[in-house]
């Protein structure tokens, strides 16, 4: 079967996938060339039928579930648990044209180029779309790949709501009735999962290396800390009259970020991206600031240890949070990550290990089924950036990578 991956990869046609990236991209396009298509927004399901017309054409049968991922199959010769692919489309709001949305794409050219070159798969072979990977619409992350590994957490998801106040359950029920012919995908077999995305960071570029093959993430915590003062006048209050909630939420932001230092060393990766502040007026001093916590290091003991130095720093300051969202750092299936590194070579590519710091839909899957995920370099590790690129050959090397990977793993014995 080894001809039959090399076949593959070499009848990738690269610009058949270059074009269907800057088609996808379309679909909520910024005028700064970036891409802004929040998870199951008209946008995102404007772009869903272009996906589901695409993969209909290349005789493939699609199917979605209760958490509205797409299920894009082409049959294998023996109905055997599929080899899955993919990752999201859903985008950040100053998101670019390939973070989530290569790895879709280049599952849909690695279907295109087994139908060119005619080679069968033994086992089926699927391209899936997760839902609301980014989290950035619907807290938490990844809820698409996390509900099919765990169907029992999608009814507290439904629950979650957008700045809006859309429940992600309503969100859903617009998906179910724009797709309403979809069958359901009514099983979680899956052979093994394979995600191919951009590095979103500088190491591959820096060491000048095409292909990333990772073998694992690094964990994650999110939090909302709420910080409470009292409105008042901005003119007419004395300084030590005040209760400014964002006087509190700098020092509280301070010693947040300083802790994060102190435990994680280099390795720590802290962000507070979103703020809230109420009334928000120029002339009144805030009554309320709430604002979001993101740490990320590969060490598990380090995530413990500043989730319980968080606690008694909101304690201490009388301030409140709550926990959004939290996964362990995942390590990927050796034999997965093989394959990936057998493709690396089967192409003369140069390849290296890396760790993501990213979280992808991978870190779920890796819990249900073998997984491991494939590299590209970003162009000035620049990601969640409409600046955000990669060389086209960079791309189009992936895609062939991938394409040799999910052969080798769709002909594996049962
Ligand atoms: O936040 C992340 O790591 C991912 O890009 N959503
Ligand atoms: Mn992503
Ligand atoms: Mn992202």
């Amino acid at each position: 079967m080894q001809d039959d991956a090399i076949k593959a990869a070499s009848s990738i046609d690269a610009s058949r996938l270059l074009e269907s990236i800057q088609t996808l991209a379309k679909f909520g396009a910024r005028d700064d060339g970036g891409v802004d298509r929040p998870a199951l927004s008209a946008i995102d399901i404007d772009a869903r039928r272009h996906l589901i017309e695409r993969a209909v054409a290349l005789g493939c049968t699609v199917r979605t579930d209760a958490c509205a991922n797409l299920f894009f199959r082409r049959e294998g010769l023996e109905d055997l648990p599929p080899v899955m692919t993919g990752s999201h489309i859903d985008t950040q709001p100053t998101g670019g044209k390939l973070d989530g949305c290569y790895g879709v794409l280049a599952g849909f050219e690695c279907l295109a180029a087994l139908n060119d070159a005619g080679i069968p798969t033994r086992r089926p072979f699927e391209v899936v779309a997760w839902t609301n990977e980014e989290g950035t619409r619907f807290q938490p992350g990844a809820m698409g790949s996390s509900a099919f590994v765990d169907p029992a957490l999608l009814d507290r998801y439904k629950e979650a709501k957008d700045g809006d106040g859309i429940t992600l359950g309503a969100a859903l029920a617009a998906h179910r009735d724009a797709f309403s012919s979809l069958e359901t995908r009514a099983s979680q077999d899956a052979h093994a999962f394979i995600e191919l995305h951009i590095e979103q960071g500088p190491l591959l570029e820096l060491a000048d290396i095409p292909l990333g093959v990772v073998t694992g993430i690094q964990g994650v915590r999110w939090y909302a800390v709420h910080c409470k003062g009292a409105a008042a006048h901005a003119g007419t209050t004395p300084m030590h009259a005040r209760h400014d909630a964002m006087t509190l939420a700098v020092a509280v932001r301070a010693e947040i970020s300083a802790l994060a230092h102190q435990l994680g060393r280099d390795d720590t990766r802290i962000t507070f991206g979103r703020w809230t502040v109420l009334p928000n007026s120029i002339n009144t001093i805030a009554s309320d600031v709430t604002f979001t916590v993101d740490f990320r290091h590969p060490d598990a003991s380090v995530l413990d240890a500043f989730d319980t130095q968080l606690n008694a720093c909101i304690e201490r300051h009388a301030a409140t949070h709550e926990a959004l969202f939290t996964h362990p750092p995942v390590t990927f299936a050796p034999l997965v990550v093989r394959r990936v590194a057998e493709a690396c070579n089967a192409l003369s590519s140069p390849s290296m290990n890396i760790t993501s710091g990213a979280f992808h839909d991978a870190m779920y899957l890796a819990k249900h089924c073998p997984t491991a995920m494939l590299f590209v370099p970003s162009r000035g590790g620049i990601s969640h950036n409409p600046l955000e690129a990669t060389d086209d050959d960079h791309l189009v090397l992936g895609t062939r990578a991938l394409a040799h990977c999910l052969v080798r793993l769709c002909n594996e014995a049962p």
